[in-house]
């Protein structure tokens, strides 16, 4: 394809993409196949995103290996070589390195480029980048593959920074790593992240507190390797794994987070079960066999049940009956993200464990030795903070993002609620595309599946306009409103919304944040579908010029 040049007036590039992550590392090869000029700008000194930041302890992700991987290219396919079914964070990063070299991505990223504002002008139909160290870049359009998972939520502790030992933070863990040996340490958080680090942190640490808000549901799974000659085998079968993966409603169609919660809506309803049969399932299955019953997922009844096995399940395998009960949930199952983890209840029988249950007693303060709470003092040389993230819209929200007539879109995000059209642009944002933004399928699915088909859908997107000379395309404000009603129309009434589900699905876990339900549960393939329709229909829902 021939270069664009020109297409973008005084623009440097026609394209900018921002962040070196999963989503930007496809973007710019896309647009560079495209033929348009393009760059990544990266605030890190490497590629990897949120997998270049969360290093911690035992991360790893929970979706097989060949499924969270790129799809577009049958090369790369064929010769990067995982070697286990669910990636630890080294193996990830090491193949998104692969990745970039073997695409040449490196040439065109910026790193050590932190972009503070992004500012559109409208006479030109273009967009200035500024980063925080004054330099500018200006380009047609910019795609902010920016992240869900990739704003760090420090929570507002007081006393946090008088703490005079080792503060942590799992979402940007020290590169060079951390030695726990010989440390009293205290883990906040019991989302994926706590639950993944605890057994190896208790490994290492002199003793291990871990700081419970919210306990968690998890399910074990434990990582492995592949046997010898196993990844060959799937590798060959390749085009019937991606098929199988594509039409699956969240694009992953082996284990994985939220197989378990697929599997369940095939069981038979846990109201109807006798005890007998509900003792069976904790049996056989341990704590997935409490969950897994065909009525957990749409009955409230159903779901407490669930809870209450849930708890018995527990307490066969946490020796100590106080710890066990503290372990069990008091939101419904679900609702949140599900986690699956490797040994997270079995550590707890460690004597160097001990679990502080903040609905005993919150916490009240860090103090230079250790952490406060209501039900006492505990010393500690380390803290590490696994505590969230601003998912979905706060990469973009903490960026200053001037649209057409100067709105802002934190301002707007903040009055009306994180809104867009498809999760791919914001209506006033001319020209800026969002990957994986609010109203779409990513927080409930394989990110990498789904933002393949993001990468996708603007890159055909970026082709049309140019073979039709356009400049401009801007969602609409009336189809990014029916798009919200859509995608808030099947969450109504589902255990999503439950009052009690404090998530970064809901944006509860972010104070100040308006409580909206930021995916889209149509699937995958229905969101495609809506997608692909929309696009041949002339962008509906968008005006170009
Ligand atoms: O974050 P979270 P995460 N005092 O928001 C607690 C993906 N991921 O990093 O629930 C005390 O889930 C908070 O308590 P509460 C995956 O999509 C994937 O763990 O708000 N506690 C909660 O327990 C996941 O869903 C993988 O009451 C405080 C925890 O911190 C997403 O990332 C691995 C607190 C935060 O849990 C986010 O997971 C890791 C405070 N002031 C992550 N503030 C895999 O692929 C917060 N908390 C396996």
């Amino acid at each position: 394809m021939p270069a664009a040049t020109g297409s973008s007036g005084t623009a440097e590039h026609d394209v900018i993409v921002v962040g070196a992550g999963f989503s930007g590392l496809y973007a710019l090869h896309k647009v560079r196949e495209l033929g348009l000029r393009a760059c990544i700008l990266e605030r890190a000194d490497a590629v990897g995103g949120t997998w270049l930041y969360n290093r911690y302890p035992g991360a790893r992700c929970d979706i097989e290996s060949v499924e969270y991987s790129y799809s577009f290219s049958d090369e790369i396919q064929q010769e990067w070589t995982w070697t286990e079914v669910l990636p630890g964070q080294a193996e990830i990063e090491a193949y998104l390195n692969f990745v970039t070299d073997r695409l040449d991505l490196r040439r065109d990223i910026h790193f050590h480029t932190d972009v503070a504002a992004m500012t559109f002008d409208e006479p030109t139909s273009t967009w200035q980048l500024d980063t925080a160290a004054g330099e500018s870049f200006t380009a047609r359009f910019v795609i902010a593959a920016t992240g869900i998972l990739s704003t760090p939520l420090v929570p507002d502790i007081a006393g946090m920074g008088s703490f005079a030992g080792d503060a942590l933070f799992s979402s940007r863990y020290p590169r060079e790593g951390y030695d726990f040996t010989g440390k009293r340490v205290a883990v906040i958080g019991t989302g994926s992240t706590g639950v993944q680090a605890t057994p190896v942190v208790a490994e290492q640490a002199e003793h291990l507190y871990l700081f419970q808000r919210s306990a968690a549901y998890t399910m074990p799974a434990s990582p492995r390797a592949y046997e010898p000659g196993e990844f060959e085998g799937l590798q060959a079968r390749y085009p019937e794994i991606r098929a199988a993966q594509h039409s699956s409603f969240i694009g992953a169609a082996r284990l994985n987070a939220f197989s378990a919660l697929l599997q369940a809506m095939e069981r038979p309803p846990i109201k109807t079960a006798t005890r007998e049969e509900q003792l069976a399932a904790i049996e056989e299955r341990g704590v997935n066999g409490a969950l897994l019953w065909g009525d957990v997922l749409f009955d409230m009844e159903a779901n407490r049940m669930a809870t209450v096995l849930y708890g018995e399940a527990i307490a066969r395998i946490v020796e100590d009956p106080v710890t066990a009960a503290s372990l069990v949930p008091d939101h419904p199952f679900a609702c949140k993200r599900p986690i699956i983890d490797d040994g997270y209840y079995e550590t707890f029988n460690r004597p160097n464990v001990t679990l502080v249950d903040l609905r005993k007693g919150a916490i009240r303060s860090v103090t230079p030795t250790g952490i406060d709470t209501e039900q006492g003092a505990y010393e500690v040389d380390t803290i590490l903070y696994a505590t969230g993230f601003d998912a979905i819209t706060g990469a973009l929200s903490r960026l200053r993002v001037i649209g057409r007539d100067g709105i802002d879109l934190h301002e707007t995000w903040t009055a009306g609620g994180p809104a867009s059209y498809l999760g791919i642009q914001v209506a006033g944002f001319p020209n800026l595309f969002t990957i994986q933004g609010p109203g779409s399928p990513s927080a409930s699915s394989n990110f990498v599946a789904a933002l393949e088909q993001h990468v996708e859908w603007i890159g055909d997107c970026l082709a049309h306009l140019r073979a039709q000379g356009y400049r401009s395309i801007e969602a609409t404000e009336s189809a990014q409103m029916e798009w919200a009603d859509h995608a808030a129309s099947l969450v109504q009434g589902s255990i999503l919304l439950e009052p009690s589900c404090n998530s970064w699905y809901n944006g509860a876990n972010v104070p100040g944040k308006k409580r909206v339900y930021l995916g889209y549960t149509g699937g995958i393939p229905e969101y495609r579908r809506r997608c692909t329709e929309i696009a041949a229909d002339g962008y509906a829902g968008f005006k170009v010029c």
